[in-house]
């Protein structure tokens, strides 16, 4: 990794283990801070700028993960592409993106958020605990190569602690941390998440204190970004921001969501490695680890060596993902065809 600094640093560049890559002269690198429908708001050295696709980097995506997202390093034009927005010309390569499908009946995906080294899975004590929800963002954090940590909100309501042993009984294998983001109390654990400049995104379903923890951890910080425009270079943009600033990192807020359909297998062996391992282990090729007799998973769970409601779990998402993998190719063949009949 390089050890160099650069005025990228507040933003987490240095995480990112690349070198700076070279630039012309009318050309900058920003972070992307906030996505809207077809334009985006972008930090730099010397404040937040409005932004919108060059034509050129317009024409080069052919897919939807080709777009920025929120957390996306980019490389942008210094001046004004059209009377007042700057054109973002690359997207530099992602260290991790978590991904999920789009809303919307097409199965295409959306990346969430890139370059995110800490997904925070919000829970808070006065909601019920969804586990198979969990699974789902747990799966979608370790496909994307963000590591996951479950934060239990709202510890002064009491029940945090039974929640964090049921999740730990329920084999759940990532750091469980408890706050109270209301008070700002207990936080030092998730500050912890943000050392050496690492960025981390809160997800979780609506209610459950992912902005209150947010506003905690960026606090004064709030002030620091001002003062970063205040050189009069940057431009004040009245968006809400999903990207701060929280020094020694960065926040990411998320709007919540009350389901998460997984994208691909990626991370389902992570999440479920004690049954991926005893699969790896099975006799036969393609097995649904369902009924066969002489299965090693079937075995293992009625030796109770792996837990029936996991194994539930596990097929469950793994047939989820097969049946997406048939939907994008007919989605695909049907596309294909479309485009065919169009330049004949
Ligand atoms: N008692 C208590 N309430 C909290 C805590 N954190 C957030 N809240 C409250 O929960 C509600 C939802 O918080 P918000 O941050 O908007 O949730 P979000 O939808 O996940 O962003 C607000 O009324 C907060 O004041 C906490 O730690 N304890
Ligand atoms: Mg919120």
């Amino acid at each position: 990794m390089s050890s160099e600094k650069t005025p990228l640093d507040f933003l987490g560049w240095g995480r990112q283990g690349r070198a700076y890559p070279p630039l012309k002269e009318n050309e900058g690198i920003g972070r992307i801070v906030v996505e809207h429908r077809g334009a985006y708001e972008l930090m730099g050295p010397s404040g937040s700028y409005e932004a919108v696709l060059a034509t050129s980097s317009r024409e080069q995506a052919d897919d939807p993960t080709d777009y920025p997202a929120v957390g996306d390093w980019v490389v942008h034009t210094l001046s004004p592409i059209d009377n007042r927005r700057l054109g973002i010309l690359t997207v530099l390569p992602r260290r991790s993106q978590v991904l999920r499908r789009a809303s919307g009946s097409a199965p295409v995906p959306q990346v969430v958020g890139a370059n995110i080294d800490v997904l925070g899975i919000v829970l808070s004590t006065d909601q019920e605990i969804d586990e198979h929800l969990i699974e789902r963002y747990l799966v979608t954090a370790e496909g994307g190569g963000v590591s996951p940590a479950i934060i239990i909100n709202k510890s002064d309501l009491g029940g945090g602690e039974e929640i964090r042993e049921l999740l730990i009984q329920r084999g759940v294998q990532y750091p469980i941390l408890l706050t109270n983001a209301h008070r700002g109390e207990q936080l030092g654990e998730v500050v912890k998440l943000l050392d050496g400049g690492a960025t981390l995104a809160l997800t979780g379903a609506s209610g459950v204190g992912k902005s209150t923890l947010v506003n905690q951890l960026v606090g004064d910080l709030v002030l620091a970004t001002g003062s970063v425009d205040s050189d009069g270079s940057g431009r004040h943009t009245t968006v809400r921001r999903e990207l701060l600033v929280a020094t020694p990192g960065v926040v990411i807020d998320t709007p919540g969501l009350r389901e998460v359909q997984i994208w691909d297998d990626a991370g389902l062996d992570a999440v479920f490695n004690e049954i991926a391992d005893v699969a790896m282990n099975c006799k036969f090729t393609d097995c649904s680890h369902r009924d066969e007799p002489g299965c090693a998973v079937t075995v293992a769970c009625d030796d109770k060596r792996i837990s029936s409601d996991r194994l539930v779990s596990y097929l469950a998402l793994c047939h989820e993902v097969h049946e997406l993998s048939d939907e994008i190719e007919d989605y695909q063949r049907t596309q294909r065809r479309r485009r065919d009949s169009r330049s004949n």
